[in-house]
């Protein structure tokens, strides 16, 4: 299924007026600000997510999934519906794909997918969580930390081999999260598994081209309840220091414990040059992988002013590979997805709206009140006339959800695909 852009057209000309006038509003307050609208406009039209390939069907948990009819059964399809996405917000021109669920079986026609949609290859994630079918070794008691030797070998071939794929798609990047851990005291000694994990990620470190660079994402529990080899920011930050300079740590938002203070964690990351990436999501108590901003919008758009903040006075952090990491139990996927990149654009614009020039003045007299008041006022900006006008700018749907339903896109793949076929993912 391709969207016709004519017909985006044809329905931004509808509704063209209807944002105009909150957009020259935002345009005069915020230029007494010395904030320069039309600029911010171009940034979030340049800002672009990458879409996790495991996430374009229905989700599900141990106690059920719901399929939602027409979703993409093959690695063609998935690139398909992102490229649905893409078309709609302008927002979505990247993937990042899960090995083994996505090989792609012939090389060159998944490039010219991918190019035709104008969609490109984000990070690859290995998975050494899950034992396949024809496994020589088994995961069950760790991968890269993982007692026996046999297991630690076998997982960093798998890793090994989840770059090779990367390199003939042109990806640049390997996101490594490691489910490795312990249910139970006693099992595991601490110090072995994270000795074990040092080298074996740094034996897949050497490996990776020079052009590469590694992400080592961490999380606090599940499917481990007890304990997790790279259970928090300071682990990862300290095997990307002893990996080297092109290993970074990559920020899942639901891999926090609750009220964990995440925007000081990517301030502090991104201090030391070592802030790689984000998995977009939300949660309200463990890794719910719920839409991003659904369920603490603030929080997000905190983390999105100490990114903004970083952007302007860390040149010593990389540029970020933004990913969403959701799963739709409830939602039509692709809606889904739409409204996180819809709330991820929101809280970049607001951080782009905080007056930073003043916040700093009332930071050094301390005046605790106006601090928060030049955050808030920000905050509680109606940002999206300029996400339509972003999105209106780069041939975009101006409002991306209606034009979705308008297009009846998912009646289409049902009738293409039917109701039955399931995407590979979790
Ligand atoms: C682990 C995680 C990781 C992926 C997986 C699909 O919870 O966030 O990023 O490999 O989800
Ligand atoms: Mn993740």
């Amino acid at each position: 299924m391709k969207i016709n852009t004519d017909h985006i057209s044809a329905l931004n000309k509808k509704q063209e007026d209807s944002y105009s006038s909150e957009l020259d509003f935002l345009r005069n307050k915020f230029s007494k600000k010395g904030i320069t609208l039309d600029e911010i406009v171009q940034k979030v039209a340049d800002f672009q997510v990458a879409i996790p390939s495991w996430a374009l069907g229905a989700g599900g948990t141990r106690f059920g999934r719901f399929s939602y009819g027409g979703e993409p059964a093959s690695l063609e399809q998935k690139l398909d519906d992102i490229g649905v996405l893409h078309a709609l917000t302008k927002s979505a021109g990247a993937v990042s794909l899960h090995i083994p669920w996505d090989i792609p079986g012939d090389v060159k026609a998944i490039k010219d997918v991918a190019k035709d949609h104008g969609i490109t290859f984000d990070a690859m994630n290995s998975n050494t969580f899950q034992d396949q079918p024809d496994a020589k070794e088994t995961y069950k008691f760790g991968s890269l930390s993982s007692a026996d030797e046999a297991a630690r070998e076998y997982a960093i071939q798998h890793n090994k081999d989840v770059i090779n794929i990367g390199k003939e798609l042109g990806s640049k990047s390997l996101t490594v999260w490691l489910a490795d851990g312990a249910n139970f005291p006693g099992q595991n000694n601490f110090q072995t598994a994270l000795i074990n994990t040092e080298k074996s990620l740094k034996s897949i470190y050497e490996t990776m081209p020079e052009d590469w660079k590694m992400f080592i994402e961490y999380k606090p529990y599940e499917p481990n309840f007890y304990s997790t080899v790279i259970q928090d920011w300071g682990t990862s930050f300290m095997l990307a220091n002893a990996c080297g300079e092109r290993a970074y740590t990559l920020v899942d938002l639901g891999h926090h414990l609750p009220n964990t203070n995440i925007e000081q964690i990517v301030a502090t990351l991104m201090l030391k040059g070592k802030l790689g990436g984000f998995h977009f999501n939300d949660s309200k108590y463990g890794d719910d992988d719920v839409t991003v901003g659904s369920i603490k919008p603030y929080a997000l758009f905190l983390i999105f002013n100490e990114l903004v903040y970083g952007m302007e006075n860390n040149p010593q952090n990389p540029d970020f590979s933004w990913m969403i990491d959701a799963s739709h139990n409830t939602k039509d996927p692709l809606e889904d997805l739409i409204q996180s990149l819809e709330a991820i654009l929101i809280a970049y614009t607001q951080a782009l709206l905080v007056d930073q020039k003043a916040l700093r003045n009332a930071q050094q007299e301390n005046d605790v009140v106006k601090c928060q008041e030049i955050l808030q006022d920000a905050y509680r900006s109606d940002v999206r006339p300029i996400l339509k006008a972003a999105r209106e700018k780069s041939g975009a749907a101006v409002n991306p959800l209606q034009a979705y339903r308008n297009f009846e896109v998912r009646k289409q793949l049902i009738k293409e695909r039917g109701t039955k076929t399931l995407a590979t993912g979790l």
